[in-house]
């Protein structure tokens, strides 16, 4: 009886053979514990009765023996083996054993880079971070997406770069010609866009400086900034190759004065909205922008600058870390003239984290996310974590908002584990509704509350909110005295403008879009209220129209 196992023992093999992992079912290796009191003489003796090689202790009189032909690896367990042991005498346990699923904690090696250890926000064991080896573990590292870098050049032959290096996401619209390499001077001006492209894409592993988020994704620079910026310019550059660059990172904009009030001119507009229709055969192409001073500080987004391309804070989505406090590194990168830097610090540095964290939602085999799914991916995943600010609050859906930092720090593990079950969100719907059509004055205080249905019984019919957007057009002797709320049925409070008090300007806004994401994935049927104040009280005088509020529309994903 004992015997027979010695024939059938291989015909077990071919059966079993790659089956095991794929069927998750128990798999039964070639050894054996034994128990066996009568000491380690005994034990050999057992061991080559029934075929095994004794390889010694466990522990106390407990043996490891592996067996010459039972098969490493089986589906099925080896019953025969198993009761000859169990009745020998001197046998007092036996149990052939299981391989167990066991994953290794930290299964991920971590880049090899020298620098990769300074690189804090991406992945360190002590403190919050961008959480970047949650994505890399998984698989997402960038492969098969195109950034590109909307600055002053990129150091295209920098070795940290090289190997990620797209021409067909370049553009040196500063001079017209297809090569974007930084003009170079003696105090090295020009160093920007080089440096913020390694932050999206400097490559992993080759022992050269740090990694970028995104280590493996293509990168480009469009060169726009050394020289006369007009519309005609960010135009050119904003729309460029839309059918094969993904992400547009531009960490730049207007006087950050606390006076200023500029908006995208005719040709940008059409280039964002060109790109979120058209670009990446339909599904949107991402803009990433890099808004106030970003980061930390308190007050941060509330300095009273209305940031470019911004309406105000209220539009912000989501926060990246941008540069160390006092006592920690800043942020490690590529720098001109084949250089590794690790003091690029600013709002600059925040934007192009923000774009390699997009990019590492999209995978070769899945690149469907559209430019609105990805906005969902990021308010869906970010999180208050650290940041301290005064005016975090839930907002209708239950989900923590504040001016300061939109939906919180960028999670890039979240994200990518969000995104492999994700399905596309349907079409967008706007639905516009005119809430004053005549003007009113504001006087000190003006409330205007109107109810709204969203366009019920349309094919506008905006059930779940993405964009809020109240385009206003007002006029006051001092626009910087004003402060705009929106509140939404939910209850949902957004500062659509902020008291600032630079701003002398009897200018008023013109037809201005003011956008909130605060209410998003909230109901918008019900009351919807705009409270425009004074907040210093003198005599001041002035108009409101609003001309409408749209609901759901989208404009570009607006991120610290
Ligand atoms: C750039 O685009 C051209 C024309 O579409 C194509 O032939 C070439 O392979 C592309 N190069 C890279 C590096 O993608
Ligand atoms: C990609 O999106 C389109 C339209 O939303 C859908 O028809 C298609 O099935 C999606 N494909 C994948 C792989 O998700
Ligand atoms: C980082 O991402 C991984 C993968 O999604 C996740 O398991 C982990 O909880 C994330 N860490 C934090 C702090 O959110
Ligand atoms: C707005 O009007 C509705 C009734 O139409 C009322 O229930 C709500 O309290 C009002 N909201 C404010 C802020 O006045
Ligand atoms: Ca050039
Ligand atoms: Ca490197």
């Amino acid at each position: 009886f004992c015997l027979l196992h010695l024939i059938l023992g291989p015909v077990v093999v071919l059966l079993v053979c790659g089956l095991s992992s794929v069927l998750g079912e128990k798999v039964y290796t070639n050894q054996w514990a034994v128990h066996i009191p009568g000491g380690p003489e005994e034990a050999d003796r057992i061991a080559s009765k029934y075929g095994f090689i004794n390889h010694g202790h466990v522990f106390g009189d407990y043996y490891n023996f592996r067996h010459r032909r039972v098969t490493k690896r089986s589906l099925s367990e080896h019953r025969i083996t198993q009761v000859c042991l169990e009745k020998d005498p001197q046998v007092s346990w036996a149990e052939q054993q299981v391989a167990k699923q066991r994953k290794k904690r930290d299964v991920y090696p971590n880049p090899t880079d020298p620098k990769f250890r300074d690189q804090w926000y991406l992945h360190n064991d002590y403190q919050r971070d961008l959480n970047a080896s949650g994505a890399w573990e998984q698989g997402y590292t960038g492969q098969g997406v195109v950034v590109s870098i909307l600055d002053d050049g990129i150091e295209k032959n920098h070795p940290d770069l090289m190997q990620n290096y797209d021409p067909n996401a370049s553009y040196d619209v500063n001079d017209g010609d297809p090569d974007p390499q930084p003009r170079y001077t003696q105090l090295n001006d020009n160093r920007h866009g080089t440096r913020c492209a390694g932050e999206v894409a400097a490559v992993a592993n080759n022992g050269i400086c740090g990694v970028g988020v995104a280590y493996n994704a293509k990168i480009g620079g469009v060169r726009m900034l050394d020289g006369e910026v007009t519309d005609m310019v960010e135009a050119q550059s904003l729309s460029l190759n839309p059918q094969h660059i993904d992400v547009y990172s531009a960490s730049w904009g207007p006087e950050d004065d606390g006076k200023t009030v500029d908006g995208p001119a005719k040709l940008a507009k059409e280039a964002f909205l060109h790109g979120v229709t058209e670009g990446r055969g339909g599904l949107g192409s991402i803009f990433v922008w890099a808004s106030g001073n970003g980061g930390r500080e308190k007050d941060s987004c509330n300095n009273g600058n209305v940031p470019w391309y911004s309406e105000a804070c209220s539009s912000t989505l989501a926060t990246t870390y941008s540069s160390g406090g006092l006592n920690e590194k800043q942020i490690v990168t590529t720098d001109l003239k084949s250089k590794c830097t690790d003091s690029h610090t600013g709002t600059s540095a925040s934007a192009p984290l923000a774009a390699g964290i997009i990019a590492l939602a999209w995978r070769l085999s899945n690149k469907n996310l559209t430019w609105r799914d990805m906005q969902h991916l990021v308010v869906r995943t970010s999180q208050p974590a650290h940041l301290i600010a005064n005016d975090w609050r839930s907002n209708g859906v239950g989900r923590k908002v504040s001016h300061s930092y939109g939906y919180g720090l960028l999670n890039a593990g979240a994200i990518a584990t969000l995104a492999k079950t994700w399905t596309n969100v349907g079409p967008q719907r706007k639905c516009a509704l005119t809430i004053l059509a005549e003007s009113r004055n504001i006087g000190g205080h003006l409330s205007i509350n109107q109810s709204v249905d969203a366009c019920f019984g349309s094919g506008s019919h905006v059930k779940s909110l993405e964009h809020v957007q109240a385009r206003l057009t007002l006029s006051y002797n001092r626009r910087g005295n004003l402060a705009i709320h929106l509140i939404s049925p939910a209850g949902t409070r957004s500062t659509l403008l902020h008291p600032r008090p630079h701003d002398y300007s009897s200018e008023g806004f013109n037809d201005w879009a003011f956008m909130t994401t605060h209410s998003w994935d909230e109901d918008p049927t019900g009351a919807w209220t705009l409270e425009i104040e004074n907040v210093v009280g003198a005599n001041d005088y002035g108009k409101v129209a609003i001309k409408d509020a749209t609901f759901a529309k989208g404009c570009f994903s607006h991120i610290v």
